[in-house]
């Protein structure tokens, strides 16, 4: 089924408001994959590239339609930079957000604030129906805080503090956060590939 738009392939909720407002100006509908009968997706490797290119490729084989993605993560330095391209994985598949950064919290407990740096990574994929994938990558750094602050955003938002802002990813306004987020920088990089996909 080919519908006329560009499909975000990601169940993350979050994920799909932030590229709707990270790429606002585009051209072309942003549709979500509830669009579209269910698709599979395959596990999830170990780089971010090649996760980020298999879940856009799935999905523009499959629909038919260009189609956009993300493999993102968080990387500690404390922590030799897990949980990485895990991120969504970390603690086991039964663990919520909320879990997970309690987890994360302690394991990071008795870590001094300055040991605790830290950056989330995204790499971005847009894929043709024909196969063919182009990915960019954005990171942001910060540091992980003692506890969460602030209910905006999703998974480790509340615990990451953003370089240079005094605010956690979660107290920062969304358009904030989607002006120097990981993601943000990733789509901005990818913007100029999409653009010339929908013109091309
Ligand atoms: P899709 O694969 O369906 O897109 P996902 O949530 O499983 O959704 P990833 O495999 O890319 O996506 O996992 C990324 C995880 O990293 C995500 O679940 C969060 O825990 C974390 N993460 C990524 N970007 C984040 C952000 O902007 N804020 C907070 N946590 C983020």
């Amino acid at each position: 089924m080919a519908l006329d738009g560009v499909v975000v392939a990601t169940s993350n909720p979050g994920k799909l408001r932030e590229v709707r407002a990270i790429l606002a100006d585009l051209e072309a509908r942003l549709l979500a994959l509830d669009a579209f009968a269910p698709l599979r997706f395959p596990e999830e490797g170990d780089d971010y590239e090649q996760n980020a290119a298999a879940k856009a490729r799935t999905c523009a084989q499959a629909t038919g339609c260009l189609s956009l993605a993300d493999d993102s993560g968080l990387e500690v330095e404390a922590l030799g930079g897990r949980p990485g391209v895990r991120s969504a994985r970390y603690g086991g598949p039964d663990l919520d957000d909320a879990a997970r950064v309690a987890r994360l919290l302690e394991e990071l407990s008795g870590v001094a604030a300055e040991k605790r740096a830290a950056r989330f990574v995204c790499v971005a994929a847009l894929a043709h129906p024909d196969g063919r994938v182009v990915t960019a990558r954005g990171s942001c750094e910060g540091r992980i805080l003692g506890a969460p602050r602030g209910s905006a955003g999703f998974g480790y938002d509340p615990v990451f503090l953003a370089a240079g802002t005094g605010l956690s990813m979660a107290e920062l306004p969304e358009s904030e956060k989607n002006r120097l987020s990981h993601r943000a920088r990733a789509f901005r990089a990818l913007r100029g590939r999409i653009d010339a996909a929908l013109t091309g």
